[in-house]
């Protein structure tokens, strides 16, 4: 029976083998989300970079969308930051564009999980498209927790437990800790998500920085039950 694992910081990567495994990259504040969102809208295809070097290099190169964030702000000389409304926007049609995005921990986390046998964005905005990918390949799952710097994030690791449910009793979602506890947590809070995750740190910052109504956005569920980010090659 395939497996759901979680691995709350990609600092702990090391501890894993990706080999043969599906990594659900999940940033869910707000990078995973967005990306989510912009394909949603009819980005074509996203490259997610590591730097802000390399997002201005690609924009350049492919001649694509730009969108860039670091602590939570737009990082200047981009097109857009990490707000999912960037791609909403009526007066800035994305409908057919590339993009390229560089965040501070969520694109990051996906360029170190590349050993996987499949890569794929996770968000709570497309959970279903996640369960299914993963029910049709029937191979272990590892969800890799952006998280923030290096530190656990609490919305990581819920939708992580938002997952596993989904995906029991086809997988096994209770021979990892590290699952049994994000199935704690998502049980804890799913009745009341919103309020659940407004005691979380990244949501503070959030909310500090003006950015709450992203918050309430990222966390509708299966608003883009359809969309699933992948990596092929070079790209989602
Ligand atoms: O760290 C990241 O990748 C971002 O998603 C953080 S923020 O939501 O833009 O603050």
């Amino acid at each position: 029976m395939p497996k759901v694992d979680i691995c709350f910081s990609p600092e702990l990567l090391p501890l894993y083998d990706l080999r043969g495994k599906i990594a659900v990259i999940v940033d869910i504040l707000r990078a995973s989300s967005t990306i989510v969102t912009a394909m949603g809208e009819g980005v074509t295809h996203v490259f997610p970079v590591a730097s802000l070097d390399e997002c201005t290099a690609y924009g350049q190169q492919h001649g694509c969308l730009t969108a860039a964030e670091r602590d939570g702000v737009p990082a200047p000389g981009f097109d857009l930051g990490n707000s999912p409304f960037g791609f909403l926007d009526a007066a800035r049609p994305v409908r057919g564009r590339a993009l390229t995005i560089s965040t501070t921990n969520g694109t990051a986390a996906l360029r170190r999980s590349l050993a996987a046998e499949a890569v794929v964005v996770g968000a709570f905005l497309n959970l279903e498209a996640v369960a299914a990918f993963a029910r049709a390949q029937q191979r272990d799952v590892l969800v890799v927790c952006a998280g923030w710097k290096g530190q656990f994030c609490l919305e990581d690791t819920v939708f992580g437990g938002a997952l596993a449910e989904r995906l029991a009793p086809e997988f096994d979602v209770r021979s990892s800790d590290a699952t049994l506890a994000a199935l704690h947590l998502w049980q804890q809070g799913k009745s009341d998500l919103s309020a659940y995750l407004l005691q979380s740190a990244h949501v503070r910052r959030l909310n500090s920085l003006e950015a709450s109504k992203d918050f309430e956005f990222c966390l509708r569920m299966d608003a883009y039950a359809e969309v699933l980010p992948m990596w092929r090659e070079d790209r989602l």
